[in-house]
């Protein structure tokens, strides 16, 4: 009895712990969008590139210390009549994604919806009257897709009185400054976009170093995640507000940029990686990462059971450069036939990244373990290490049937015979079902 009501408490606890992430958990691949002004200067301005080589496309006011004035007539340059929002979500289902993250507010401090708090947003200043937000949430509801914000909240260029890194645009600030910044700014826009929009599913902050090091007081973070608990109950939070990780308003951990896993991980967490350098558009952009490279970002991360979050840069007239949707779509036509190898899926703590050829992912509920064989090995023997189980049957998925594979297992070595094509010119998946793991 007494065992049984413990069994019951600690799972109650658990679940209420991760009932709101459990989605988030299972969704695994979403799609990060940066667009904004600073798409429609195209990583150029006046004919003059970046500032500094290796820095990011959507900086370039800052970088190249444009006006407020001058940068806002780049609103002027969006093709309205070509702009869809709906076209950057059937991309992401196509691709395969569960979720979107939209840039609401950069750096810059542009709102991209029709917002009430001041006059620095897309609609006025271009004066398109369109509130890409509104459609964009429309279009992510009718196709079945969660949206989430990317909300910059430490750094904002247009407000004299919120963060700027080294002052050059802004100048000094006091905490009293910035923290009318915070409450005039900050948290009614905040308030609209938790309210106007529909269920979100994520709000994302973006400060990289923990608040104890900046202008941000631990009220001014709490105040900003009460009111996403107040307004959205589901909604979730990322680290990157600032609070420590074990913090009751921290739902997921975001890594660096383009920063994978090391080891398994048993809290929500992914990365945000970019399809290229940059993460707004960037007309000069030449980095673009091989699908091969994308294929290992998706798996790597879900073998140690964290998500995946891809950005793309769409240019000032909303279209989607060929180098994103040729990617989009491999990974996209590769999920289709492998996807029970993804969402829903965790890795296993032993092993996971030990591999010369691949990763491992399993679907715990199932017993079963997916291989991702990277590298078809030359002998045709899939070497596996560490788990200390006889499996009930092998099987390489392919295109039409999948195919039984004979397999023989010493301790914890298994030790599979595979044919000699690989099955899938990215990535080949064998499907090993373990009576129990
Ligand atoms: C960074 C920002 O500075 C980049 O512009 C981008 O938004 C990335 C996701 O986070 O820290």
């Amino acid at each position: 009895g007494i065992m049984v009501a413990i069994f019951l408490l600690s799972s109650l606890s658990l679940w209420a712990q991760s009932s709101r992430t459990a989605w988030f958990e299972e969704a695994r691949y979403g799609m990060f969008i940066h667009w904004g002004l600073y798409s429609a200067a195209e990583g150029l301005w006046k004919g003059e590139k970046l500032r500094y080589g290796n820095n990011y496309a959507e900086w370039i006011r800052y970088r190249n210390r444009i006006s407020k004035e001058e940068y806002g007539e780049l609103a002027k340059r969006f093709v309205w009549d070509k702009i869809n929002p709906e076209e950057w979500v059937i991309a992401a289902k196509k691709s395969g994604m569960k979720y979107i993250i939209m840039t609401s507010k950069h750096h810059d401090g542009v709102a991209l919806w029709d917002t009430q708090v001041g006059d620095y947003s897309l609609t006025k200043l271009s004066g398109s009257n369109r509130d890409i937000i509104k459609e964009l949430a429309d279009a992510c509801r009718k196709h079945g897709l969660k949206l989430g914000f990317y909300y910059s909240h430490w750094i904002d260029w247009e407000h004299p009185y919120a963060w700027d890194h080294n002052q050059e645009l802004t100048g000094h600030v006091t905490d009293a400054q910035f923290d009318q910044y915070w409450q005039e700014k900050a948290i009614p826009q905040l308030r609209e976009l938790l309210t106007n929009y529909g269920d979100i599913a994520v709000m994302w902050f973006d400060m990289w170093i923990p608040y104890q090091n900046t202008i941000f007081k631990k009220e001014q973070l709490e105040q900003a995640a009460s009111l996403i608990r107040e307004l959205q109950p589901n909604c979730l939070i990322n680290s990157r507000l600032g609070l420590p990780k074990d913090s009751k308003f921290v739902d997921f951990e975001t890594l660096g940029d383009n920063q994978f896993g090391s080891s398994y991980t048993e809290h929500p967490w992914e990365t945000p990686g970019t399809i290229a350098h940059s993460w707004g558009y960037n007309g000069q952009e030449h980095e673009w990462k091989s699908t091969g490279q994308l294929f290992e970002s998706l798996i790597g991360n879900v073998a140690l059971n964290g998500d995946f979050t891809l950005n793309i840069g769409p240019r000032a007239d909303g279209s989607l450069p060929y180098e994103s949707i040729s990617r989009l779509n491999d990974l996209g036509a590769w999920l289709k036939q492998y996807g029970e190898a993804i969402y829903g899926n965790t890795g296993l703590r032993l092993a996971a990244n030990q591999h010369d050829w691949g990763k491992l992912t399993r679907k715990t509920v199932e017993n079963i373990v997916y291989l991702h064989v990277f590298n078809w090995p030359l002998d045709r023997i899939l070497r596996v290490t560490g788990i200390n189980s006889m499996p009930k049957k092998v099987e390489l998925l392919s295109n039409n049937q999948t195919q039984t594979l004979p397999f023989e297992q010493q301790g914890p070595l298994l030790h599979i015979t595979l044919p000699d094509r690989q099955a899938d010119h990215f990535v080949s998946v064998l499907r090993v079902e373990y009576p129990s793991i």
